[in-house]
């Protein structure tokens, strides 16, 4: 494990991405040429994606607006365990000091002032258009603010939450918000709701990948994702106070958005392109009033390609951390958890088990559901199977799976409400069956092939110049 001694990628977004420019130049694109941000900044990031490149891009002109935008920061793995200061590791190494991170929360402290509130709009200065925000897919019901930090304090407990929530833009200082019904925010939300009162909620935008890091662990509602960020970017958090609205903010992030969401309102929002590839359906969504904008004198906007790498792997890599913890105290014999790439970080989940007893795999698999709800899939398979190849997983899948024996359903879950096979994917219906699939051998299972003495075999000797695993083989 690699710990930051004086954390060479800083704290905020700014010092992160000057870090990686002077030391990772090949992490980094700036474009300088001036793009729409309907559809051309989307177009871009679709097109570099789709050629193999998954750089943090720095958008410089963006039609409209004076602001750039850093679009793309969390779409590539390196970038993330650079983020953590990490030098080398691979994803299990990662997660192990992402989750080590996540148990050692640091509370923040309060700062009277902070960069944050070099500009400060209050009231009618509030003008949501000198934003470069942007419209994504084709048929979004508008631009859309995509890497939001929403934070807010549960009336009851006094305790801060944080979680990105997709906000469409109804006017100059007007926001929706789509809270699921599987968020924490949702929950609080629903606490002012209930007493008529607004709810307020401050939109921290433009930040260090760790503390997005942090604040989006996936954790128990009693956790403040604010320790918790402080904790996983290894620095407490500085809080300066809002000036509208009765919640403190961090001082180093580039843009805040003071919000309330008001009692009662509802208006049609979405639909909006999302994760499974699908757009999520239009619902009527709360409001909110955005009461004042404070940022850096020189801000950065930062958004995230919703649906795409972007987004897929930072909630993915968080989501594994959560299964892995759970998995682990239902099934001792776990030896490694992968959410797939190939079920968008988020439907389906490989879990490896050097199993020893009978039943442990359809226990591990449940154990998998109860940590995220979102997963609905979970696939166990022996430790000797390598979950990091699907291939591998497939061919378990193949050769070990007899349906009536080894599959599990879980009709009428919570799942996710973007899910395009839910019981009602066009109300955004939550309740979704889940699938657990014990793919490990049985005991009665037949003797696998093998040829007696070729791990002891030096090809060098039969083949000339021959030069091990890799290429051909042959030089
Ligand atoms: C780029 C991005 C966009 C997201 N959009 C939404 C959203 O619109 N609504 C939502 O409820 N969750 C969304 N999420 C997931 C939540 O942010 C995440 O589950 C978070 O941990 C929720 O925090 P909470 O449970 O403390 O409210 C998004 C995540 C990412 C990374
Ligand atoms: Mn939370």
């Amino acid at each position: 494990m690699n710990r930051i001694s004086n954390r060479p990628g800083g704290t905020d977004l700014r010092s992160f991405l000057s870090f990686l420019e002077n030391n990772h130049p090949e992490q980094v694109l700036r474009i300088s040429k001036e793009v729409d941000p309907d559809f051309g900044v989307s177009g871009i990031l679709h097109r570099l994606e789709r050629d193999g490149h998954f750089r943090v891009v720095i958008f410089e002109k963006v039609r409209g607006s004076g602001i750039p935008l850093v679009s793309n920061m969390h779409a590539d793995f390196e970038r993330l365990r650079l983020a953590l200061g990490m030098g080398e590791g691979d994803e299990k190494a990662f997660l192990a000091e992402y989750s080590a991170r996540e148990s050692a929360p640091l509370a923040p402290v309060t700062v009277d002032d902070g960069p944050v509130h070099e500009v400060v709009r209050i009231g009618d200065e509030v003008d949501l258009e000198e934003l470069p925000i942007c419209t994504y897919h084709e048929l979004d019901a508008g631009k859309y603010v995509t890497a939001g930090l929403g934070l807010m304090r549960d009336p009851e407990t006094g305790i801060e939450n944080i979680g990105i929530y997709r906000h469409m833009v109804h006017g100059r200082n007007e926001l929706g918000i789509q809270l699921s019904e599987t968020a924490h925010g949702n929950i609080i939300w629903q606490k002012y709701e209930a007493r008529g009162e607004p709810c307020p909620i401050a939109i921290i935008i433009g930040h260090h990948p760790a503390f997005f890091l942090g604040a989006l662990s996936f954790s128990p509602m009693e956790a403040n994702e604010l320790h918790i960020a402080g904790g996983v970017r290894q620095s407490p958090v500085e809080l300066v106070p809002c000036r509208t609205i009765p919640l403190a903010v961090p001082a180093d992030a580039e843009i805040v958005l003071e919000c309330e969401i008001r009692p009662a309102e509802r208006r049609p929002e979405a639909p909006f392109g999302e994760y499974p590839g699908t757009y999520g359906p239009q619902r009527l969504n709360p409001v909110l009033e955005v009461k004042a904008i404070t940022h850096r004198r020189d801000p950065l906007y930062q958004d995230a390609f919703v649906g795409h790498a972007d987004h897929l792997l930072l909630a993915g890599i968080i989501r594994a951390s959560a299964i892995e913890k759970t998995v682990r105290i239902a099934c001792p014999t776990v030896t490694r958890v992968r959410v797939s790439r190939a079920g968008s970080y988020r439907f389906v989940c490989y879990i490896a088990i050097d199993r020893k007893i009978e039943g442990e795999a359809k226990q591990a698999a449940m154990a998998a559901f109860v940590a995220d709800p979102f997963l609905k899939f979970a696939v166990v398979v022996d430790s000797d199977v390598d979950i990091a190849s699907d291939t591998e997983v497939m061919h378990a899948i193949g050769t070990r799976v007899r349906a009536d024996r080894d599959v599990f359903m879980v009709p009428h879950a919570k799942g996710s409400p973007l899910d395009p096979a839910s019981y009602d994917p066009e109300g955004g219906s939550h309740l979704v069956t889940k699938m657990g699939i014990d793919a490990t051998r049985k005991d009665d299972y037949p003797a696998e092939i093998s040829v007696p003495g070729a791990d002891g075999i030096d090809l060098a000797e039969f083949i000339d110049g021959y030069v091990g695993p890799g290429g051909n083989g042959i030089s």
